[in-house]
């Protein structure tokens, strides 16, 4: 990946005075000086006073050096453009550009791009195309972008995509906001996105060809009929696979014949396969959470195939369409629920989890990654305090509660005396002068106490041997229970020793 250059040893190229920057050379114009950072053999960093920038489109792409392009802030930096047909207003290649806003022109806007960039990194940017129609806010080709928002004119009428990516490249942190709020192709590359907020209506996540591993994230599809959380899908005629890894997910929202995550292999002159893992997500709006079709046309030599597998997820509904020569299912593992996710304040787009939600700990076992939420706060939290700290169900972790101690079982006092029973005696007449009784109690853990004739009550232990002399005895035995109870009808036995 690439880094950001230190301004120490950069070229620094200063445009209309930013503050606190030493500049080896300085312009009027933005366009003048990306001409000049383009053409001068040596890597450059432009630094933007804050304004307003309008001389474009700019492009900055020297061949062989990396170049940067830094502003004086979000919301204080603006690269704009007069109305034009299917124009780039900042296109990037081998750079880096952060803190700026680039403001795409709504009168016509039919195949604009706000931010082209390949090989390059963004950061702390925002792309916004609120009012435009049919336009791409950012383009990423083997880039990748974070700390930002691309806010795009979110009405299925208009036709925008937020993030076209191209390649392998990350998307972390960042908001996105379109009728198609990001899509991901080129076969063999993963492109990884981690804590988005995904405002959509047509699709939140679309993988058309290789891979996407998301975590912590939230979709919201709003009320557009139609539209897919998450989809692996190419119509196209194009061979291949496509895959969805989703972790921690959270799928909101959809209209009619909405989806929350589909696997779609129908393309009829293409064998395709298409497949999506859920763990610890959780579809909550959409009309049909889950989704597969697979066929094809027959001439591909194998059957297309279209799979999900989910764990640990919070769904309802499913659909499984499977035509000619296609193999299509939905393979549902350990931990699945199907209930209300218990959100904080969903009305109020408060997506964590209230103390009451059945989804808190209920994710799936162990540790590993990802180790934050969508907020960026800690996983994994014991959060219902049963001093196991298990990960939840969705985008966010609902916070630890406090251990709570063992309950106190209330415990109904004994008072009940035990009885007792002479187990063994001698016989009413004996020769003995020395005899043995047995005893018990109908309690345990009791202690007894005997009695011979008329002397005081003593401690005993079963057997008791006794020493008798001659005629007439009385034997009795009595146990006392662990809370003091005494039979208060002693065992007896009458004998006489001959
Ligand atoms: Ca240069
Ligand atoms: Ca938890
Ligand atoms: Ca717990």
């Amino acid at each position: 990946m690439l880094s950001a250059p230190a301004y120490a040893v950069d070229h620094v190229i200063c445009v209309n005075n930013p503050v606190g920057v030493t500049c080896d050379q300085s312009f009027a114009f933005l366009g003048t000086a990306v001409n000049a950072a383009d053409s001068n053999g040596m890597d450059d960093t432009i630094v933007l006073g804050p304004g307003t920038y309008s001389d474009g489109p700019y492009s900055l792409k020297e061949v062989g050096f990396h170049e940067a392009l830094i502003g004086s802030g979000q919301g204080a930096t603006f690269l704009t453009l007069p109305a034009g047909v299917m124009q780039i207003y900042l296109n990037v290649y081998n750079s880096t550009v952060r803190d700026l806003t680039v403001l795409m022109n709504g009168t016509t806007s039919t195949g604009d791009v706000g931010l082209d960039a390949t090989t390059s990194m963004i950061e702390s940017v925002t792309v916004d195309g609120s009012n435009t129609s049919s336009a791409t806010g950012v383009f990423l080709d083997g880039s990748s972008i974070s700390a930002s928002t691309v806010d795009m004119a979110r009405s299925s009428a208009s036709f925008t995509t937020g993030i076209n990516h191209l390649a392998t490249g990350s998307v972390t942190d960042t908001t996105i906001t379109a009728s198609s709020a990001y899509y991901h192709s080129i076969s063999g590359t993963t492109a990884t996105l981690s804590r988005l907020k995904i405002y959509g209506a047509f699709a939140g996540i679309t993988d058309m060809a290789g891979s996407v591993a998301v975590d912590d994230t939230l979709i919201d599809l709003g009320t557009t009929p139609e539209g897919a959380g998450l989809a692996a899908i190419n119509d196209n005629n194009a061979n291949g696979s496509k895959s969805i890894a989703a972790d921690h997910v959270t799928v909101l929202g959809g209209g009619k014949f909405s989806v929350g995550a589909g696997a779609y292999a129908r393309a009829p002159g293409a064998l395709e396969h298409a497949s999506i893992t859920l763990t610890n997500s959780v579809i909550a709006g959409p009309e049909t959470s889950l989704y597969v079709e697979a066929t094809n046309d027959g001439a591909q030599g194998a059957n297309s195939t279209a799979t999900i597998t989910t764990s640990y997820s919070d769904w309802s509904t499913s659909k499984v369409v499977q035509g000619p020569n296609g193999t299509a299912g939905i393979a549902s593992g350990a931990g699945h629920l199907d209930v209300d996710p218990g959100f904080v304040d969903a009305a109020g787009g408060d997506y964590g989890l209230a103390a009451s939600s059945p989804l808190i700990d209920m994710g799936a076992p162990g540790t590993g990654a990802p180790t934050q939420d969508l907020a960026g706060g800690t996983r994994v939290l014991d959060g219902n305090g049963d001093g196991a700290a298990v990960r939840d169900m969705g985008a966010y972790e609902a916070p630890a509660k406090a251990v709570q101690a063992a309950p106190v079982t209330s415990v109904t006092p004994d008072t009940t005396a035990p009885s007792t029973t002479i187990t063994a005696h001698p016989g009413k007449r004996t020769a003995k002068r020395r005899v043995t009784f047995g005893f018990s109690s109908n309690e345990s853990s009791v202690t007894f106490q005997c009695r011979i004739d008329k002397q005081a009550w003593g401690a005993c232990a079963s057997p008791k041997r006794v020493r008798v002399t001659r005629g007439w005895h009385v034997f009795r035995v009595r146990a006392r229970d662990g809370a003091g109870n005494l039979d208060a009808t002693p065992a007896t036995w009458r004998f006489k020793r001959v």
